[in-house]
């Protein structure tokens, strides 16, 4: 087939989402590339075009920390007790962050991969075992030596970050028990495309995976996907339960399921990303529009959670520090530091009535529910949110 890699979607010249500049490199050149997002029809993979090393990524100034939300930490909180019950003899995690996972279990029943240091740090701290590396057959062989076969594998928001695939499900079949399970949690590309979340096309997510492009992607390597749980976590996630094709495990009822709706949304044709592509340029001047009328009237906006999903959305459309005051953030790694591209303060959170604030740009969407609980008065006094999914509107 000729031309199997169809670009659909141009978000733009973009920095390195996470990339948060500290106040004296305010006028140095910032790293920046094209945002192209582009649709494999042959193994049907929507993947970014440009492509950074690991290393560039995730390195000893990493700032994201998972247990920054309650929703993110009871998440998998609630994985872990179901886990429990399973009683697995080991439990390996790629991707293990600051433990907010593995903090779940015993010490001695668990292995941490995590590649960023000053994150890896966190956990080697409270003395659980952790690798600052990242993810390969090399690191896998290594782990065997030393745990032998483990029978649950764990990864959360982490493969769809890894370009080679290959290398990665080559580690998984070199570490897995042959009755053991794989459990992949990552953002659901049919959510994406309801949801109009463009957002979730950075730098880091170089796939965003559909369930049809993933159980391809582990049939070279003789895994399968025998279990599909629907996630509300990260605005829609998938929770994929994976087997070694030797594993006579039953499959279950919603794989099925789900591979109808994804074909039945039109997964698998290029026009259904092409209609999506349009939305999301109106998306755009909608949100852009909203931002210049809420400026004219001399409103206060803010910024709510300075996410690397943000980075696209201000970067694509074009809103600055002279559209928002500054981001509010609890992650203590981005306070004081400036968003990329745009250049907006990151505050350490303060209440948003002392602030006078009227309206926050919620980058953290995906924690709508946790941060209205939390913002109760704020919303009370008439104060409003502006949120683009699934389409742009003041809350
Ligand atoms: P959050 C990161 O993306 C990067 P981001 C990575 N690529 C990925 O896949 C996901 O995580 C999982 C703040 N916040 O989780 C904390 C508040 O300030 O949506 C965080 O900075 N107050 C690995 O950055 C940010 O928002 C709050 O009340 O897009 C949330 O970041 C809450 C709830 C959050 O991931």
């Amino acid at each position: 087939m000729k031309n199997k890699i169809i670009e659909f979607l141009d978000l733009g010249n973009q920095p390195l989402a996470n990339s948060y500049i500290k106040k004296k490199d305010l006028t140095k050149k910032e790293r920046k590339y094209r945002l192209i997002v582009c649709f494999n029809k042959l193994n049907k993979l929507v993947s970014i075009k440009k492509t950074f090393s690991s290393k560039d990524m995730f390195n000893n100034e990493y700032p994201y920390r998972s247990s920054t939300s309650q929703t993110m930490s009871l998440h998998l909180k609630r994985l872990a007790q179901k886990i429990k019950r399973i009683k697995p003899n080991k439990i390996l995690e790629i991707g293990s962050n600051d433990g907010c996972f593995i903090k779940n279990f015993d010490r001695k029943k668990t292995i941490g991969v995590e590649p960023c240091s000053n994150v890896e740090k966190i956990t080697k701290k409270q003395k659980y075992n952790t690798y600052p590396e990242f993810w390969s057959p090399k690191l896998a062989k290594k782990i065997l030596k030393k745990h032998k076969k483990v029978n649950l594998i764990f990864s959360s928001n982490t493969i769809s970050h890894i370009k080679n695939l290959d290398e990665v499900f080559k580690g998984i079949n070199i570490v897995l028990d042959e009755k053991g399970m794989f459990i992949l949690e990552d953002p659901s590309l049919l959510e994406c495309l309801k949801k109009n979340t463009y957002d979730q096309f950075y730098n880091e997510h170089i796939y965003v995976f559909s369930y049809l492009s993933l159980q391809k992607a582990l049939k070279k390597h003789n895994l399968e996907i025998f279990k599909i749980e629907k996630l509300k976590i990260h605005g829609g996630s998938n929770r994929y339960y994976i087997k070694k094709k030797t594993n006579k495990i039953k499959f279950h009822i919603s794989v099925s399921h789900h591979k109808f709706k994804e074909i039945k949304y039109g997964l698998e044709s290029l026009k259904t990303y092409i209609k999506f592509a349009k939305r999301i340029e109106n998306s755009k001047k909608k949100l852009f529009s909203i931002f210049t009328k809420c400026k004219k009237n001399n409103k206060k906006i803010i910024g709510y959670g300075a996410t690397a999903k943000s980075v696209t959305i201000l970067n694509y459309c074009n809103i600055n520090n002279s559209m928002i005051n500054y981001f509010v953030d609890t992650t203590p790694d981005k306070q004081n530091k400036y968003t990329p591209g745009t250049k907006i303060l990151i505050k350490k959170y303060s209440n948003l009535i002392n602030d006078n604030v009227d309206y926050a740009f919620l980058g953290a969407w995906n924690f709508k529910k946790e941060i209205f609980t939390k913002e109760k008065k704020y919303i009370k006094k008439g104060g409003k949110f502006i949120i683009h999914t699934p389409y742009p509107r003041i809350i």
